[in-house]
């Protein structure tokens, strides 16, 4: 039976003619009440798609940015207005500016886990699932690649491109536990294990593959393992568990973020019952921020 905070939810979602997007980092019960649950490519994309005027963003702060870059004309609420990143956090202005002097002839892809204002600054955007594309894509021979160290490298081992890499960092994926991912491989060795390419490449070295939370789930669609232990954040889970229920999962590496659990159903409520609060950004931002989203879907369709 649905409780009361939910169906009050589902009813103001009809009311408002809001549609629910909830990343796959959410805890299960947001994830239950979402009309979609992704990336936050492809959330985005959904948001921009979408009929509905109002967004309900599940996520954190640059994720619902995206959104809004991608479709201006829509109310994108964020429940809880402090759900941040610290990856997003690592890389200012100024900073990456100081960063394009040093390096002229460098263009700049972006991690889309970064704030709109640096996007704005930046060639082209790329997800942890199409970085080596819109890498390969990018009309020069040399890359700053920002905000995550991680990816970056992992990109730039794929690539003939010269690198610059700026060194930042997931506080959660960084810190990944590696002796917790050997333990689970002990306990399940007939498992494979992946982890996501914000991890440290130690953790690549240990896995069977290396991808983002798309590439996973593609990639478990067509394994014939039927155990997987999974070095991304520990909501991926659930999300697996849900489309692939005939499949056992385990987290691998304790990978947890903070942020991704301070969204609540009470503050799903609130949000739809206030219309607030709502992502904005200044006009010029979001529309060169729009420019280098728009050059990653044009380089990956
Ligand atoms: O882009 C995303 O949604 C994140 C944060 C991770 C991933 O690999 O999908």
């Amino acid at each position: 039976m649905q409780n009361k905070q939910v169906s009050e939810i589902l009813n103001l979602k009809e009311e408002k003619n809001a549609v629910i997007l909830a990343h796959s980092y959410q805890p299960p019960e947001i994830q239950d009440i979402a009309d979609h649950v992704g990336d936050s490519l492809q959330l985005s994309r959904i948001a921009a798609s979408t009929e509905s005027g109002v967004i309900v963003f599940c996520g954190v702060r640059f994720m619902a940015e995206t959104a809004h870059i991608l479709s201006p004309d829509k109310t994108v609420l964020l429940p809880e207005p402090d759900a941040g990143c610290p990856l997003a956090d690592c890389i200012e202005v100024p900073a990456l500016r100081s960063m394009q002097e040093l390096y002229p002839d460098a263009l700049t892809v972006l991690y889309v886990n970064s704030p709109a204002d640096v996007k704005a600054e930046s060639y082209a955007c790329c997800t942890s699932a199409n970085a080596l594309e819109v890498v390969e894509s990018v009309p020069s021979d040399e890359i700053i690649f920002a905000p995550d160290r991680n990816l970056g490298t992992f990109i730039s081992r794929k690539s003939d491109k010269t690198f610059h890499i700026w060194n930042g960092a997931c506080r959660s994926h960084a810190i990944a536990d590696l002796q917790d991912m050997k333990v689970r491989m002990k306990e399940w060795p007939d498992a494979e294990l992946l982890v996501h390419p914000e991890t440290p490449p130690e953790a690549w070295e240990l896995a069977h593959a290396v991808l983002g939370t798309g590439g996973m789930i593609r990639y478990i669609g067509e394994s014939n393992a039927e155990r997987f232990i999974i070095g991304t954040e520990e909501g991926m889970i659930y999300r697996l568990k849900t489309l692939y229920p005939d499949r056992e999962f385990t987290a691998g590496g304790n990978i947890y973020c903070i942020n991704m659990k301070m969204i609540t159903l009470q503050k799903i409520l609130d949000s739809l019952r206030e219309l607030k609060p709502v992502i904005e950004l200044d006009p010029q931002t979001r529309e060169k921020a729009y420019a280098a989203v728009a050059r990653m879907t044009k380089a990956t369709g």
